[in-house]
């Protein structure tokens, strides 16, 4: 008699074997391999890597479990799998626990490490573990360094005072990217306005080509390019110069602002400058008005640019005394100062066109300043006088323009930028919100900046041969303001590498986002410490082939990890110029209304679930939640559920072992020999490993996978193959006839194949119960053609009763089926963004009509 399934037991004894048989380590490409070309096709499957704060949570078991499945199911294909791991593990976290307990943050982060590591051993994650890497480790960041030096060296790493996002509580700089709505993206605190000497790297040199490239990726979210894109925020337009009246001793200046609207030039009534413009003290020298606009400059310094530039903010501003002339009618136009224009968009100043700009607009109301109307506009925008009461900024043609009156608003940037050009006051101009890079941070638990400084040959890079420079160890962690690092004396005084004179340290150490930004290139050469990686084994490796992660990182990390691969190809270190080709990103866990999470105390510990029901039955319940990319709500129930199906198929397989029938043998009889039930159950064998297949590998839709596993367990023990000659009852199959027996066994095996990435240990163990080997090395089944045929059927697609688009179902497809292929139409997503579904209707056969009302 087989044993009963338990889990606790299978699992711990399969994750020993792949253990010690080395199941998932893979070894690079030989020599001869690279050199003959012909070695197993490479897959690099990848999860975004955990940043270790204590103990792995549900997000973490579901990135980690989806990737595993993808994982096994390409080595099943006969690839040769990469899947490794590692630890983002420089950060805050850990700083601040060393500043609450003392204790060092090597620490706590390599404890952290050590939980999540045998968390992920005990999941049964197929991880080559020989790969494994953490980011704090001197063998890591030494190559941070190096790189930092490579980019340094390029002049895409440099250091310039600038105003920064300064986090009052974390007591250090931000990146744009990591401020949110004005607040810092950790600890929410309002962000301030401080002027600073920083380090950044020049990813604004590379805007165009991040965003050109998105061309070159195989399989990414829209939504994820559309974020970047609008993060990096081209426009397209033109400067315009413009010359500043002289008055008295103080001298005319020329102020080139960018505009998206040169056609509306002849509408510009006045002209901004941002406050920290660098003319406007110049403007106001020894004025009346000095007084005034110097203190308002002052006022506005101190508000963050996102407060600044919001629209429903009330507009403010003050008139330096001074006027711009209008180049293209010779207008004089007063010059204000004013909060809304920033300094570091464009050029710090604009002309203002209150006619068919918003923010202008509610300027020249308040200031009384006049409103002209330069593109023709609709009368709802317009009072009795004809006068403009709203701006517009729809299409139009040029009017009130002189010799441009009548073209269209293309025509008319066009030829009046043509014109500006001609006369030397202007010309055709690209403008990126994209700022560069700031990288450095004013804390201890980050990857020290190889930069020392002496007095007498300035700033140089630490030299190579020096690398890594070591963070010292220091008592006091907590943050004042500027890196704790400056008060290591030690550490911090050094000699110059060209004089051999005394020289400083750089006290700051590297954003987090630098480390993650090269990772998975690392994994392919960890141990090297001659040089980073193995160029023509990362050739061969890369790009990765499915990175999975959460949304969250849809702009700084991925558009950093994006920044380094084309500057690493452009210094020759790398030989693509992508570093994902596919990204899948997961959606999120709710409990309780909210997104799983220690701070709302909604959370729900894997290691209690792994304990009570087994590795299988997360992983699988994890993956049955939803659709991969949807966020999905927890239910205690439904691992239960999951349970009770795993143990089902365990009776089931062990039943047909214990009653000889398996493992199959021979080949699959003719379609001759096959009576009804025979044929049926074949049919849904292969319709089942088409449908897993399909859904594992394009959509990463697990849940609609596990489904079809458990119909054909529905189907194999509803199996009455036609009695043969032995039976004893109509319910022994034992006795079907020997094609119904062979057709049985057939389907069972696949069962426990097309399971066995969902639940690897319990797979492993029926198989080799039925006498087999390592089922994680079978190849994975194929459907048989014969078999495969379902009619199907078009269905009208409508939303609110106007037809939208077509879907082709199976004609026996469900209801929930069919909206489900619905909700998956390409063409069907602008209907269904940003609207709320009242109801769902399917006219069977006929159509489908889904009420939307939008929110
Ligand atoms: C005249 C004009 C007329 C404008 C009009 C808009 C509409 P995007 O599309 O985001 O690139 N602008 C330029 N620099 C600015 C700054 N530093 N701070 C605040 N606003 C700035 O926006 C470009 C437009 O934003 C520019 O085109 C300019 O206003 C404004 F009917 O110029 B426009
Ligand atoms: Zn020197």
């Amino acid at each position: 008699m087989a044993p009963t399934y338990d889990p606790e037991q299978i699992e711990t004894k399969w994750q020993d074997v792949w253990e010690r048989e080395r199941t998932f380590v893979v070894e690079n490409p030989t020599a001869d391999e690279l050199a003959a070309g012909n070695g197993p096709e490479s897959a690099y499957v990848l999860e975004m890597f955990p940043y270790p704060s204590g103990s792995a949570h549900m997000g973490h078991v579901k990135n980690y479990t989806m990737g595993d499945v993808i994982a096994r199911y390409k080595r099943h294909q006969g690839k040769r799998v990469m899947h490794p791991m590692g630890y983002d593990a420089f950060g805050l976290n850990s700083e601040n626990v060393a500043i609450k307990t003392g204790e060092h943050p090597a620490e706590f982060t390599e404890r952290a490490i050590a939980t999540i590591d045998r968390q992920l051993r005990r999941l049964g994650v197929a991880i080559d573990w020989s790969r494994e890497l953490a980011t704090c480790r001197p063998d890591y960041y030494k190559w941070t360094q190096w790189l930092f030096i490579q980019f340094y060296n390029k002049g895409l790493a440099y250091k310039k005072e600038a105003p920064v996002n300064w986090c009052p509580s974390c007591q250090t700089v931000l990146a744009n990217e990591q401020v949110i709505l004005g607040r810092c993206e950790r600890c929410d605190s309002e962000v301030e306005a401080k002027k600073l000497r920083q380090w950044f790297f020049r990813i604004t040199a590379y805007a165009e080509r991040l965003l050109d490239d998105f061309d070159m990726l195989e399989s990414w979210p829209e939504r994820v390019i559309t974020m970047q894109r609008n993060w990096i925020g081209k426009s397209i337009g033109a400067e315009v110069v413009f010359g500043i009246v002289p008055v008295g001793d103080s001298a005319g200046h020329e102020v080139t602002v960018f505009t998206t609207r040169p056609d509306t030039l002849f509408g510009a009534t006045f002209f901004i400058l941002a406050p920290e413009h660098p003319l406007v003290e110049d403007l106001v020298r020894g004025s009346a008005r000095q007084a005034e606009v110097m203190s308002y400059v002052a006022r506005a310094m101190a508000t963050s640019a996102i407060e600044r530039s919001a629209t429903e903010k009330e507009k403010t501003g003050v008139f330096t005394g001074r006027y711009a002339v209008n180049p293209v009618n010779g207008a004089l136009i007063p010059v204000y100062v004013a909060d809304y224009v920033l300094m570091d968009y464009g050029t710090g100043a604009i002309m203002a066109v209150p006619g068919h700009d918003e923010r202008d607009y509610a300027f020249a109301r308040k200031y009384d300043l006049p409103v002209v109307e330069v593109i023709s506009s609709p009368p709802e925008n317009k009072g009795e006088g004809g006068e403009l009461v709203a701006p517009y900024s729809g299409d139009g043609l040029l009017v009130n323009s002189g010799e441009f009156d009548g073209l269209t608003k293309v025509e008319g940037v066009q030829r009046v930028t043509e014109w500006l050009k001609a006369r030397g006051n202007g010309d055709f101009a690209v403008n990126y919100k994209l700022r560069d890079w700031l990288l450095s941070r004013q804390r201890y638990w980050g990857c020290p900046i190889p930069i020392v400084y002496c007095d007498s040959c300035g700033e140089m890079p630490v030299p190579e041969d020096q690398l890594p420079v070591l963070l010292p160890d220091i008592t006091d962690y907590a943050p004042k303001g500027k890196s704790p690092l400056a008060a290591a004396e030690q550490w911090i005084n050094t000699t110059c590498p060209t004089c051999g004179g005394p020289a400083r340290r750089d006290p700051d150490t590297m954003d987090t986002f630098v480390d993650s930004s090269w990772y998975y290139l690392r994994y392919v050469s960890p141990r090297r410490d001659d040089v980073a990686w193995d160029r023509e084994a990362v050739d061969y490796w890369l790009p990765v082939d499915q990175y999975i992660g959460g949304v969250e990182h849809a702009i700084l990390h991925l558009m950093y990890s994006r920044f380094f691969t084309k500057v690493l190809f452009d210094l020759g270190l790398v030989g693509f110029e992508e570093p994902f080709n596919r990204l899948f990103t997961q959606g999120m866990i709710y409990f309780k209304g909210a997104k799983m999470s220690k701070s709302k105390g909604n959370v729900v510990d894997p290691d209690a679930l792994v304990g009570r029901y087994g590795a299988d039955s997360l992983r699988s319940y994890i993956l049955f939640m939803g659709p991969g990319e949807s966020d999905v709500e927890w239910n205690d129930q439904g691992i239960e559920g999951i349970n009770r199906f795993l143990n089902r198929v365990w009776r089931i397989v062990t039943d047909a072992i214990d009653a000889g029938r398996l493992p199959a043998s021979g080949p699959l009889p003719d379609d001759a020999d096959l009576d009804a039930a025979a044929r049926a159950l074949l049919v849904k064998t292969n319709q089942v490993i088409e449908k897993v297949t399909v859904d594992v590998e394009q959509r990463f839709h697990f849940n609609t996978a596990l489904a079809a596993t458990m119909e054909l367990t529905n189907e194999i023990s509803g199996f009455r193959g036609a009695p043969g000659p032995a039976a004893s009852g109509p319910d022994d199959v034992a006795a079907a006839t020997p094609a119904g027996t062979r057709v049985l066994a057939e389907a069972v095996e696949t069962l426990v194949r097309l399971l066995e990435p969902f639940a690897p240990h319990m797979c492993a163990e029926l198989w080799q119960l039925m006498g087999r080997e390592r089922i994680w090395d079978e190849p994975w089944p194929q459907p048989d053609p014969c078999y495969l045929t379902h009619d199907t059927i078009e269905l009208a697609v409508q939303v609110n009763g106007k037809v939208r688009d077509r879907v082709v179902v199976p004609a026996d497809a469900t209801d929930d089926h069919v909206l489900a292929a619905v909700k998956e139409l390409p063409g069907m997503q602008r209907y269904l963004e940003g609207v709320t579904v009242v109801k769902e209707i399917v006219v069977p056969g006929r159509l489908v009509n889904i009420v939307v009302r939008s929110v």
